[in-house]
């Protein structure tokens, strides 16, 4: 009896372990976004891939205007270069909620996930290092 107890307890984090360390490319409300901060809201809808992308044309966000109903995820994809996403405080004013700056996406094909799990309105992102040279990106999050 305790030792199938333990055995089962052992089991569950297993499950948890591999659900942690998942590569985020088939769970959508997956929070895997380099850590703890995502918020703990369902995510249901939509995943909206994004590429972020370093080449000759510059470093950019494609899509960069994207719509999106509440509880979709943005899914950012690393092409090329080094790259996070900051929905600033500074570029939404008002805005409660917002997303932690997520880490850096440096391998090619490594995504982050991003749940629109904080509200309706226009928001605006940026890769830090790049914000200068105009990698910039907007959702619009609308029922
Ligand atoms: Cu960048």
């Amino acid at each position: 009896m305790r030792t199938s107890h333990r055995t089962a307890i052992i089991g569950i984090a297993l499950v948890l372990a591999a659900a942690a360390c998942g590569g985020g490319e088939s769970k959508p409300a997956d929070a895997s976004a380099g850590g703890a901060a995502q918020s703990a809201v369902a995510a249901t809808g939509t995943v909206i891939e994004i590429s972020a992308t370093t080449d000759d044309k510059g470093s950019y966000y494609e899509p960069k205007e994207i719509t999106a109903k509440p509880g979709d995820v943005l899914r950012v994809k690393l092409i090329t270069g080094v790259h996070n996403v900051n929905f600033l405080p500074d570029s939404n004013p008002g805005k409660a909620g917002l997303p932690a700056a997520t880490a850096f996406l440096q391998l090619p094909g490594q995504t982050i996930d991003i749940p629109l799990t904080f509200g309706e309105g226009d928001f605006f992102f940026q890769c830090d290092p790049h914000a200068a040279l105009g990698m910039k990106g907007r959702v619009v999050v609308k029922k």
